[in-house]
C-alpha cells in the first residue's frame, strides 16, 4: 500500500492513521498539482492511497474511514450501531466539508479573486480568518468535556482534526486560544509517534 502525500497537508493525517492501525505501507512525497502527480490523482491533490487493486483512493475522509474499517483490530472507527456510525460520519463530514475548506482561501487567496493586487489577496486571507474562527470554535465546542473528537475513544478523526488544526498557527488566533482544542492538541503534540511522522513528512 502506498500513500501519496505532501508535507503539512491533510495527507499526513492519513499517515498517522495508517501508523496507528499498524498497516504495512510506504509513502511517496509528491508535488501538488504537478503533471506527474495528476496521473495518480487528476485533481492534483493529496491524499491518494494505492491499495494495489488498480484503483487509486482519494478524499481524506473516505480514506480515513477505509483505514478504520480495514484494520478493525486497531479500533480506530465508530462504535457498531447506527446512531454512533451516524455521529462518526457527521464529524467526518464536518471536518472535510466545513473545517478543511475554511482554510482554502488563506492558503490560496488567488483562487478566490480575479484580482492580482497584493492588497486584495490579503483581504481574501483576512476574510477567511472569520470563517476559520467559526469552524475552530465549533470544533472546540465539540471537544468540551472529552479527550477525543469522536466520543470517548481515539479514532482516525483525531489525526484528521489534529493535522488541520495545526494550520491555525497561520491565523491571528492560534489553537492555544481555544481551551478544549488546546488540551486536545497538547496530547498529540506530546505523542512521540505522531511527532516523528510530522518530522519524517518534512524531510
Ligand atoms: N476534497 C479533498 C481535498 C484535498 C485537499 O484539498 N488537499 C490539499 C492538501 S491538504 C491539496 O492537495 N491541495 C492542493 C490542490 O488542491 O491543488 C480531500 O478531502 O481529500
Amino acid at each position: 500500500m502506498k500513500l501519496y502525500y505532501a508535507p503539512g497537508t491533510c495527507a499526513v493525517a492519513v499517515w498517522i492513521a495508517l501508523d496507528w492501525a499498524g498497516a504495512d505501507f510506504e509513502v511517496e512525497r509528491v508535488v501538488l498539482g504537478s503533471d506527474e502527480y495528476k496521473k495518480i490523482n487528476p485533481l492534483g491533490a493529496v491524499p491518494a492511497l494505492d491499495t494495489g487493486d488498480g484503483k487509486i483512493k482519494t478524499q481524506a475522509g473516505a480514506i480515513l474511514s477505509y483505514v478504520a474499517d480495514k484494520y478493525p483490530e486497531a479500533d480506530l472507527g465508530a462504535y457498531d450501531n447506527i446512531e454512533d456510525e451516524f455521529l462518526f460520519n457527521e464529524i467526518t463530514a464536518f471536518i472535510s466539508g466545513d473545517y478543511h475548506p475554511a482554510f482554502w482561501p488563506m492558503f490560496g487567496p488567488q483562487k478566490y479573486t480575479t484580482s492580482t493586487d497584493e492588497k486584495d489577496l490579503e483581504k481574501v486571507k483576512e476574510a477567511s480568518f472569520k470563517s476559520i474562527d467559526k469552524v475552530a470554535s465549533r470544533l472546540d465546542q465539540m471537544l468540551d468535556g472529552r479527550e477525543h473528537v469522536y466520543k470517548n475513544k481515539r479514532t482516525v478523526l483525531d489525526a484528521y482534526a489534529y493535522i488541520l488544526s495545526r494550520w491555525l498557527k497561520n491565523t491571528p488566533k492560534s489553537w492555544k486560544e481555544y481551551p478544549n482544542l488546546n488540551k486536545f492538541m497538547q496530547t498529540l503534540e506530546n505523542d512521540e509517534n505522531v511527532q516523528n511522522i510530522i518530522k519524517k513528512s518534512v524531510e
